[in-house]
């Protein structure tokens, strides 16, 4: 009996859970290329660390990806792909210039780590080919998206709740704006230089 209580008990927060995941989409209208679209830090809430380790290569004296979002306290691997040694560094997280950190210059196929703890975008560059510049843009919630190059994002399995959702696009002051998610929301964003 009470083990069929436990399993109604289970069902019941299964399917609350599946009824309340919603999905966030929409455009990025006024700025060419992509954006990065997220929900901005939720008072009160944490989440764990993502076991992935997203790449940014150097491949053909660039970034790859040029723009990468990652969930605040992901470890990022940079991986150099060409036969010429590359440097990373980046001169502030967020604007901070505390945070300025100079990860080294290495070899093909060799590779190092770096935790990014701070939320904020990350200009990345190398000391070594002026030309060469990215973006890692650290976001406090696991709920964000990197829009289409022509401007559509869409943010699935977000719990319903009001939450301020935030648009990052390189260069470009970042925007945001209330959206109240209780099924299928839509946020359409217009940026501008
Ligand atoms: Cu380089």
């Amino acid at each position: 009996m009470q083990r069929n209580l436990l399993q109604v008990a289970f069902l019941g927060a299964v399917l609350s859970l599946m009824a309340h995941a919603s999905t966030i989409s929409g455009k990025v209208a006024g700025v060419p290329g992509v954006s990065v679209i997220y929900v901005e830090a939720i008072a009160g809430k944490t989440f764990p660390v993502p076991a992935e380790q997203p790449v940014v290569a150097q491949r053909h004296l660039m970034f790859q990806p040029h723009i990468l979002p990652v969930q605040q306290g992901s470890t990022v691997e940079f991986l150099n792909s060409d036969s010429v040694a590359h440097n990373v560094f980046w001169p502030s997280v967020g604007g901070n210039k505390k945070l300025a950190h100079n990860l080294g210059t290495w070899p093909q196929n060799e590779k190092r780590a770096f935790k990014f703890d701070a939320v904020g975008a990350v200009p990345l560059l190398c000391n070594v080919h002026p030309e060469m510049n990215g973006y890692i843009v650290v976001v406090p919630t696991p709920y964000f998206a990197l829009t289409s190059e022509s401007g559509e994002y869409k943010i699935e399995n977000v719990p319903d709740g009001s939450y301020s959702l935030a648009a990052w696009h390189e260069g470009i002051k970042n925007q945001s704006k209330h959206v109240d998610v209780a099924g299928d929301a839509k946020a359409d964003f217009t940026l501008s230089r």
